[in-house]
């Protein structure tokens, strides 16, 4: 595991002085592993390591941060909100925070769990069991029994807007069953998207037959097929949804525990997960937490634990909530899974930048709900310290979307003459030495011609958190490097369909449809193309703060590190690298020869608008539903260009909201509050100067 937690000796801790050298040396390898894991998750869709282990890195970080101040830079990762980039989609602030739930890892946490809440309460609990499925949070809210708003859970605070993509779901009823006056105003069912395995296996075969990149496993299909830009692509990817809870809920009958309030959603027709039971007591629940983890293969989709709630509503409303979580609910997580395999050989990859990391070549092993036939070792430190060498039987783990990693060697089994590993000393695609640089931890490849790096370089700049070329993955990157049609991403730019079809695997439609996505990528914005140059460091969240600060790339590369580092989330390492990046004659090339292909975004410096006139000034929208003369961004900046603001939540100081086809909850909260409510003819009506008079109002 990459992320290893070593703190300074206590001696080299200190206050007020200057840090010793290995503290600030752990402080710089801490924010290169935050950098990369969070590129791993938010651009590629692929974490490499556990939210917990990617947390402890963070705290690790803070707490070095806090004893040595001198270190904070302003762009640590320590010093940014949450580092998510901007979504594809439209914010959605939840009425009710959507909580996590703690987590219990063996018997005795949870029997405490049991003991502490039954300390609060007078009368006996009875439990309800659950399996905890490993898909995506959603919140789906409906209106008068009409689906009206899906979200994703997001930070539990904001989401985003999935609705046009969570209608494609056949377990998503668009209408409530039951008799009209059984149906709340307003309701919000909470559930999780997952993609079933056979879904799973099948989605993973067409990606590969059509060069596209496979996913990891079922979880990251399920979220990378349902924030999907084309709902007609999500529509094809067999999405299930079970739902497991209430949020909202205005009107409707009076349910007092768990079990009837499914039994509710059921008959409103919402999918509820078979294998829910009832116990008087935990050790009722920790049998059926024995038997769902046996049977867990045989379900049919991932489930990584089983939660336990209190089943009745009075009960849990005397509990309460943490910060973070009920205080009536436990998520029992199930260990990693392990099994034994033999290592048939350890390999070394070459990334974008050049790294190169070794992994392991397995006999393939079904584990944690997949076949696993490699293993990541990290890093030279990592397999002398492990000590695995091929031959021997080795143990693998694998722990939920994590990539799988070999624990180490049965050394019992260790066959007769193997030696230790040794790590190349040549590049296994290009010959070039491969370096070591000393206090790093990894070697890399030093040729930047290197044609694995050039095949990586160009999958970045075609992934989704870059210009998201939908169709440009990496075994079609590999195709046309080796035909000779690709060396850098500018030469995308030069594919037409002539030049694709002769090539093996693709058909006029296909091509036709690759170079429309890469036209299309042309309009991305200047964030994303920024994060594609994959200059060092500049990950979204720097992206989008460079964006905002300038009008183009060109203006990026002429600025001072003085005018970078003026910029909010841009310190000196950011600002270094950016220079260097732009130092290069070879990157200055290519920005050029990306511009001359049309590739050049505006910032959102340069295109913010002239105020057109102050009319708005003080004045605060919110926009909701679709509107049919302009999208909600054009109203946004049509606001902006009075002086106004639109914002997303409702409040009682919201000026007006603006109302177009199946608006969500912010309608309703809108009249609860007695905000002005306006339609697209009205807000035209204010636009072009004039008042709302009471009719224009709906
Ligand atoms: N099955 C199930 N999964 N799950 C996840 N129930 C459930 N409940 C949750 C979550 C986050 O939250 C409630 C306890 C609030």
């Amino acid at each position: 595991m990459a992320a290893r937690r070593s703190r300074p000796p206590a001696e080299t801790r200190s206050s007020g002085a200057r840090p010793p050298g290995e503290v600030v040396e752990r402080a710089r390898q801490l924010r290169e592993l935050i950098e990369y894991h969070n590129e791993r998750y938010f651009v590629f869709d692929e974490p490499e390591v556990a939210d917990a282990e990617f947390d402890a890195l963070v705290r690790e970080l803070r707490a070095l941060e806090a004893e040595h101040p001198s270190l904070v830079t302003s762009d640590s990762p320590t010093q940014r909100p949450g580092g998510r980039p901007a979504s594809t989609f439209a914010p959605v602030t939840h009425r009710l925070p959507m909580l996590s739930i703690d987590n219990a890892f063996s018997r005795e946490e949870l029997l405490a769990w049991g003991t502490r809440v039954q300390r609060l309460i007078t009368e006996p609990i009875r439990f309800v069991a659950e399996p905890k499925l490993d898909g995506l949070a959603v919140s789906l809210t409906y209106v008068d029994g009409v689906f009206t708003i899906g979200a994703t859970r997001g930070d539990g605070v904001t989401g985003e807007n999935v609705t046009e993509n969570l209608r494609t779901l056949a377990d998503i009823p668009p209408k409530l069953k039951g008799k009209a006056k059984d149906i709340p105003a307003l309701l919000e069912v909470r559930g999780e998207v997952l993609m079933p395995l056979a879904a799973f296996e099948a989605l993973n075969h067409r990606q590969g037959d059509a060069g596209e990149r496979l996913f990891t496993n079922a979880r990251n299909a399920a979220a990378g097929s349902l924030r999907q830009k084309d709902p007609g692509i999500t529509a094809t990817r067999d999405l299930a949804l079970f739902t497991y809870q209430l949020g909202i809920k205005e009107g409707g009958p009076r349910l007092r525990t768990h079990e009837q309030t499914l039994a509710w959603m059921k008959a409103l027709g919402f999918p509820v997960n078979p294998h829910i039971k009832a116990f008087d007591d935990l050790d009722g629940v920790f049998a059926f937490i024995e038997d769902i983890e046996h049977n867990r293969h045989s379900l049919g989709y991932d489930i990584d634990g089983v939660v336990a709630k209190v089943d009745d509503l009075g009960q849990r409303a005397e509990m309460g909530f943490t910060s973070r979580a009920p205080r009536w609910a436990i998520a029992y997580k199930f260990p990693p899974e392990e099994k034994t395999t033999i290592l048939r050989d350890i390999m070394v990859s070459i990334g974008r930048t050049g790294r190169a990391t070794p992994f392991a070549v397995l006999e393939p092993v079904f584990v944690g709900g997949a076949n696993v036939g490699m293993a990541t070792l990290h890093n030279e430190d990592d397999v002398a310290r492990k000590d695995v060498r091929p031959g021997d039987t080795v143990v693998v783990r694998r722990a939920g979307d994590v990539i799988p990693e070999v624990v180490g060697p049965v050394v019992a089994k260790r066959p007769p003459k193997t030696k230790p590993w040794k790590f190349p000393k040549k590049c296994p695609e290009c010959g070039q030495p491969l370096v070591r640089v000393e206090g790093e931890a990894n070697h890399h490849c030093v040729n930047v011609d290197c044609p694995a790096q050039r095949v990586q370089r160009l999958v970045h700049w075609a992934s989704r958190g870059a210009t998201d070329i939908e169709g440009l993955g990496e075994e079609r990157v590999r195709q046309f490097v080796d035909a000779g049609l690709l060396e850098d991403a500018a030469d995308i730019y030069a594919l037409t369909v002539d030049r694709l079809v002769p090539l093996d695997r693709i058909g006029e439609r296909s091509a036709q449809l690759l170079v429309d996505a890469i036209e299309a990528s042309k309009r991305q914005p200047l964030w994303r193309v920024l994060v594609g140059l994959g200059i060092n460091h500049v990950g979204p969240t720097a992206a989008q703060a460079l964006a905002r600060a300038f009008d183009d790339v060109n203006a990026i590369m002429t600025a001072t590190e003085e005018q970078l580092t003026a910029i909010d989330g841009v310190g000196p390492t950011i600002a270094q690298s950016i220079g260097r990046w732009f130092s290069i004659d070879r990157n200055r090339r290519l920005l050029e020869r990306l511009r001359a292909a049309g590739v050049d975004p505006p910032g959102e410096h340069g295109q913010q608008r002239e105020i057109v006139d102050a009319s708005f000034a003080g004045l605060t929208f919110v926009l909701t539903g679709s509107l049919e003369n302009r999208t909600r961004d054009e109203a946004a900046d049509e606001i902006a260009a009075r002086g106004g603001k639109a914002t997303s939540s409702v409040s009682k100081k919201t000026s007006y909201v603006v109302v177009g086809e199946s608006p969500g909850s912010k309608f309703a909260k809108a009249e609860e509050l007695g905000v002005t409510i306006l339609d697209e003819a009205a807000f035209e009506a204010l636009l072009a100067g004039g008042q709302p008079t009471l009719n224009d109002q709906v």
